[in-house]
């Protein structure tokens, strides 16, 4: 297993995030990234640095408007004055134009930058600053670089991505996610020849994002094990059984959702569904969507997840023998996110 990183990766900081109206600190900080490269390090797993990558896979998964807005949107923000006018020190949208505001009628496309940043995100928690977009195109160009290494023999590759990305959609950001690296590395395997690509997302929350960008394909499967959304958990409106895919893709999506405190033989079985399922599919390579905020300890999600448990799911995951990409997701307890990670790569290694 080689983990890849880049030092880019620590320049997100989005700060704070808005919930309920209510500022606070924020769990996705870029500590994460340093507490999970020293426990690599000091487990002996060797540590690359990502190659720079074009834009191609990206753009692919993404809209390109959606990409130039992220790209852009924090100069624009700065050069408003909407900092030193209101103290705005984040690009943090007030106006959403969702269904709610159009009714039907053809919108026309803002000018003001505090009206456009609305376009593209979805939620109040997921803040936008001079690194953002820094940080999150280097979290794309890890992915990419684990896949490439994938491609070229290595069994097992992880890409330390930060921010986040599970939670991004074709054209919209939230859920501490921008980019969607573990998507933009399905498809990049896609590009590199193997026909089917399954994604395997054990982040305790659903994946709406990566869901939502295969949610018509029927080369790439989609599965995850998460908190029940029902149950009044992020991101809310996703992640139930019945979404199983649409057209041709009918069929190649699977979710599971799980009742706040499932332990490890709850996650377990659900793991072993979702191994099942990917067999089943027949893919050619895998991508997992590492999160470990289903651990026992995680500040975001009520699962009660063990090392042990991290573990065996590596195992359970490491049984498909593919070649396989892990991709970071969240997991926000820094005093044990390095050793879940890396008990969950030793697993995957089986
Ligand atoms: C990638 C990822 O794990 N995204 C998770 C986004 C879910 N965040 C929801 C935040 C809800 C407010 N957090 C309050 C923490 C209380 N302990
Ligand atoms: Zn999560």
């Amino acid at each position: 297993t080689t983990a890849i990183w880049s030092p880019e990766t620590l320049a997100h900081m989005p700060g704070a995030e808005i919930w309920i109206g209510v500022r606070t600190p924020g769990t996705e900080v870029a500590e994460r990234v340093t507490v999970i490269r020293d426990t690599l390090a000091a487990d002996g797993i060797p540590i690359v640095e990502a190659v720079a990558h074009d834009d191609k896979a990206l753009l692919a998964v993404h809209r390109p408007e959606f990409v130039a807005h992220l790209r852009e949107i924090w100069q624009k923000w700065d050069d408003g004055g909407y900092h030193p006018d209101y103290g705005a020190d984040r690009v943090v949208p007030y106006v959403f134009p969702t269904e709610a505001m159009l009714a039907g009628m053809p919108a026309h496309d803002p000018v003001a930058t505090h009206a456009r940043a609305g376009l593209y995100c979805y939620d109040t928690m997921t803040l936008v600053g001079p690194g953002t977009w820094p940080a999150a195109r280097a979290a794309v160009d890890a992915a990419l670089t684990a896949a490439d290494l994938v491609a070229a023999g290595e069994r097992v590759a992880y890409a330390l991505c930060r921010p986040p990305g599970h939670h991004a959609t074709p054209a919209g950001y939230g859920g501490s996610c921008y980019l969607n690296n573990a998507a933009i590395a399905a498809q990049a395997l896609r590009d590199h020849g193997y026909a089917k690509v399954a994604i395997i997302d054990i982040d305790a929350h659903h994946g709406n994002g990566t869901q939502a960008i295969f949610w018509n394909r029927p080369d790439v499967f989609y599965g995850s094990a998460h908190i029940d959304p029902a149950a009044g958990w992020f991101p809310h409106y996703f992640g139930f059984a019945d979404e199983t895919g649409t057209g041709p893709a009918r069929g190649t999506t699977l979710n599971i959702p799980l009742a706040p405190e499932s332990a490890d033989p709850t996650w377990l079985a659900a793991l072993t569904r979702l191994r099942d399922a990917t067999e089943s599919f027949a893919p050619e390579a895998l991508v997992v969507s590492l999160g470990v905020d289903a651990a026992a300890d995680d500040p975001e999600s009520p699962l009660r997840i063990t090392p042990s448990g991290y573990h065996q799911t590596g195992t359970i995951l490491a049984s498909l023998n593919l070649p396989t990409v892990a991709i970071q997701e969240g997991g926000y307890h820094l005093p044990s996110l390095g050793t879940l990670v890396t008990e969950t790569l030793h697993g995957l290694s089986t």
